[in-house]
């Protein structure tokens, strides 16, 4: 079914949780519209926020009143609404837990590697660089293994998986996470960035990218 109206995405531009959602939205083709919650004033803890989400988090999609909060949740539900054919989430079973896996990735070792090691850059986060770059370093290494025989991160198609874990891997660099050693994983950003309707993230000149 195709979106007969815009979607919102209440969403931070430098939230690659949010940037995921925004990217999903973009490379289904689902007219939407992108409002901006200031973090940094605390808009997200504000009561009329905290009525969207329990959680105080960015992003939250509203699809003509549906609320639908945290970005896999949001991957899935427009996949489930607005993909038919299946195209970005398999129908079968096992199609639908390997990209299971990757959104628990995306949840878990993306959440708290790469992503918090760019928080510490980007927000200055008091994480320890050593553990979280060690942490990425160790999903890059995975993620190369991963993709040295295959396109996508599922299947012989961009899916979900591939969605959910594009943005802070792209982004990586910025926590000071290299990606030179990783050729499979570097070569998999740039067919992501190929696809049509991509978006790419705003990006921000520090830590490996300054
Ligand atoms: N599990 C959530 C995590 C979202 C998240 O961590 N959002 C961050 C921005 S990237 C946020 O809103 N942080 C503010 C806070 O937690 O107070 C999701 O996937 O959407």
């Amino acid at each position: 079914m195709a979106a007969t109206h815009p979607l919102k995405l209440y969403r931070h531009p430098l939230s690659g949780h949010s940037h995921r959602a925004q990217l999903a939205l973009s490379l289904m083709g689902a007219p939407h519209e992108l409002i901006d919650v200031d973090l940094m004033k605390g808009a997200h803890k504000a009561p009329e926020f905290l009525r969207l989400t329990p959680f105080g988090q960015v992003p939250v999609l509203d699809d003509n009143g549906v609320i639908v909060f945290d970005s896999n949740a949001i991957l899935v539900y427009l996949a489930q609404k607005y993909d038919p054919q299946g195209k970005w989430l398999p129908r079968d079973a096992k199609g639908q837990a390997d990209v299971q896996v990757w959104l628990s990735v995306a949840a878990g070792l993306i959440a708290f590697g790469p992503a918090a090691a760019r928080l510490i850059t980007v927000f200055g986060a008091r994480y320890n660089p050593e553990d979280v770059i060690g942490r990425a370093n160790g999903l890059l290494k995975a993620m190369d293994a991963q993709l040295a025989a295959r396109a996508w991160l599922v299947g012989d198609r961009a899916t979900l998986a591939d969605i959910a874990c594009y943005s802070y891997i792209a982004a990586a660099p910025e926590g000071n996470v290299d990606l030179g050693a990783h050729s499979n994983v570097r070569a998999w950003l740039a067919r992501i960035e190929a696809l049509p309707g991509f978006v790419p993230m705003q990006k921000t000149k520090v830590g490996l990218a300054a």
